[in-house]
């Protein structure tokens, strides 16, 4: 309702086994139009004890929402993505947790009326990828059953459909509480031919949370028919399963915003290397008397590193402009072309830099003002 320019309604991408709505809202510019824009998906509450996977991706919404127009990086990925979200993927156990136990409902399953006596299925097992192998269960009491065959729940049935009907390139589906980045695949001890990729922005993506990443089989245990491992096989998505932390499936709502925060900037490299993405990966000032920082009456250099952060695909014609309004900065030399950078590389103006003089009339500890646009 606050930012109907940047996110759509939510939409129904299908109804759980009791007839709940399964939501999903996009944020993009111009939301209802479906642009020529990288697709990320972030999905969340597959098992309904996992509450925590739900409040990540909301925070993760708020986080982008908010600051449109006034961070730059965020508002670029709005600009240029089309982010998708579905916050609660199995509604039924997470309606049968509130109203049977409240806080601390252990409920994991989905809410299947299976022929037997027990109820539910996980959905994590449903999905047609090894279905019915290693770290799944045929016993429809167990928590990890499988289901009677792969899709045979509506939940992981829509999920499938609406994955068909986008090109996502980059996903997460959010758990918890293992504290773990978890790559395909998650059914063996097999690598796929991305891992060494995988592994890479696995770690940078750790880089907040400091969750351990590897294969499901390497950090936890093996697990067949999962979303990640489909979305992967199926559909060619590069997809995590993270473990959101904490001290349990319910964490307290003091421990709310930490896990939030150190699970923000996961979300946002998952959206970055969906397409174009460049960003300053280093600066350094030489010339004046070599110490590496401004002082007044010099006259200096700047060279920029640039990185494309996309996992595929080179950004050719790349330019980088220093800009200031500082009264004290005269620039000489503001521009400098890159070239074309290959995905996963880095360029600088090494070759060209830029080059400026601070007024000798700097008063002391007068901090600089220089823009970067890099183009
Ligand atoms: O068992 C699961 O479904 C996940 N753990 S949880 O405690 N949240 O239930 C791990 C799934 C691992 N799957 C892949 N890495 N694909
Ligand atoms: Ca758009
Ligand atoms: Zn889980």
């Amino acid at each position: 309702t606050q930012y109907p320019s940047l996110i759509t309604p939510k939409q129904s991408i299908g109804k759980s086994q009791e007839g709940r709505d399964i939501w999903a809202v996009k944020i993009s510019d111009n939301p209802g139009i479906d642009e020529q824009e990288p697709e990320v998906y972030f999905d969340g509450l597959i098992h309904a004890r996992e509450p925590q996977s739900m409040m990540t991706l909301l925070y993760f919404m708020m986080n982008l929402l908010e600051q449109y127009g006034k961070d730059p990086e965020l508002t670029y990925l709005v600009d240029n993505r089309e982010i998708w979200f579905v916050p609660v993927h199995n509604p039924d156990g997470y309606v049968y947790n509130e109203v049977h136990y409240g806080w601390g409902g252990m409920w994991r399953k989905n809410r299947r009326n299976n022929p037997g006596s027990c109820y539910g299925v996980d959905l994590n097992r449903n999905y047609d990828i090894n279905f019915g192998g290693v770290g799944s269960s045929s016993d429809e009491c167990d928590d990890t059953y499988h289901g009677q065959y792969a899709f045979s729940e509506p939940e992981a049935a829509g999920y499938a459909d609406f994955v068909g009907d986008h090109e996502f390139v980059t996903n997460i589906s959010f758990h918890s509480v293992a504290s773990l980045i978890l790559l395909p695949w998650g059914y063996t001890y097999s690598h796929t031919p991305d891992d060494a990729l995988f592994r890479e922005i696995g770690n940078i993506m750790s880089e907040t949370n400091g969750y351990p990443v590897g294969q499901a089989g390497e950090v936890l245990y093996l697990a067949s028919g999962t979303t990640t491992d489909w979305l992967y096989a199926a559909h060619d998505v590069f997809s995590y399963t993270v473990e959101i932390g904490g001290s349990g499936f319910w964490p307290s709502e003091s421990e709310l915003p930490g896990l939030v925060a150190e699970n923000l900037w996961p979300q946002q490299i998952i959206t970055r290397i969906a397409g174009d993405y460049l960003a300053l990966e280093d600066a350094a000032l030489t010339g004046g008397d070599g110490d590496g920082e401004p002082d007044a009456g010099e006259t200096l250099d700047l060279t920029v590193t640039i990185e494309n952060q996309a996992l595929a695909g080179a950004v050719a014609n790349t330019q980088v402009t220093l800009a200031t309004g500082d009264p004290y900065v005269q620039l000489h030399d503001a521009s400098s072309s890159l070239g074309s950078i290959p995905a996963r590389s880095s360029a600088s103006n090494a070759g060209d830099p830029f080059s400026f003089t601070v007024d000798a009339s700097t008063p002391d500890a007068h901090q600089l003002t220089l823009t970067l646009v890099i183009t």
